[in-house]
């Protein structure tokens, strides 16, 4: 009753296929560089998932692509079309792979978000402040504030994210993460920054007039440059008015 699969026509429909999706994929440039290892943990799981549905979307588009031509019916046929009991085998097939790599990238997910949020012993806390339309950066143990975010590299940041006035939304695209700061409430991210360089801060939330140009920037230093800084810093403020911001854009 179920004739032959008809390989070759199948097969080059999926090459088309398979070479638009992959194209698609590889020609343009989707994320930035990933710069902390968060942000490498969650492109890699991207990709992952990426890459295991281009296998199921390009099977599944083909035998589509190939049935709705080879069974196209004629315009004036308004007959109904043969009875079909089904497959029972293929049910089974289409039930149980999809479960597999449903549990499998769960796991996955799961064991990468588990990591990315790893709270470390040794991490920096620095205070984030959003308000209409900047960025203030609290270092608490050395009693400055600034304008630019400057953490050492390879160590874990957590930054409590609070808000002065209305939501903004604190991301820098090459850490790979973001989060809200909200009027009342302190939200936490962990980043941990790979290598050093200067990445822009953006508001990624709809604040007002301004919010375009809400921007500041992240200085990732290494940790011998980030130790002088802050003493430098610390030393330059003495409890009086905070002049963290000129020390910042001082270093290097
Ligand atoms: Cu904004």
């Amino acid at each position: 009753m179920y004739r032959k699969i008809p390989i070759i026509p199948l097969a080059v429909i999926g090459v088309v296929v398979a070479a638009l999706t992959v194209g698609q994929a590889l020609l343009i440039d989707w994320l930035p560089a990933a710069e902390s290892a968060e942000a490498q943990r969650t492109s890699d799981l991207l990709w992952v998932l990426f890459w295991s549905s281009t296998v199921f979307f390009v099977i599944v588009t083909s035998v589509l692509i190939y049935s709705v031509w080879k069974w196209r019916v004629k315009d004036d046929d308004l007959s109904d079309g043969p009875p079909i009991h089904g497959n029972t085998m293929i049910e089974i097939v289409w039930t149980v792979v999809p479960t597999i790599v449903l549990v499998a990238v769960g796991v996955y997910g799961y064991i990468v978000m588990d990591r990315n949020e790893a709270v470390a012993a040794d991490r920096l806390t620095v205070e984030v402040y959003a308000q209409q339309f900047n960025w203030t950066y609290g270092y608490p143990d050395a009693g400055i504030e600034t304008g630019i975010l400057v953490v050492p590299e390879d160590r874990q940041i957590q930054l409590n994210l609070r808000a002065r006035d209305v939501i903004h939304d604190f991301w820098v695209p090459e850490f790979g993460i973001k989060g809200d700061a909200v009027p009342g409430i302190t939200h936490t991210l962990w980043i941990t920054p790979t290598n050093q360089g200067t990445f822009p801060v953006i508001c990624a939330e709809l604040c007002g007039a301004g919010h375009s140009v809400m921007r500041s920037q992240v200085k990732v230093v290494s940790p011998q440059a980030f130790a002088a800084w802050l003493a430098r810093s610390s030393a330059a403020v003495k409890g009086d008015v905070a002049d963290g911001t000129t020390v910042v854009e001082s270093i290097r």
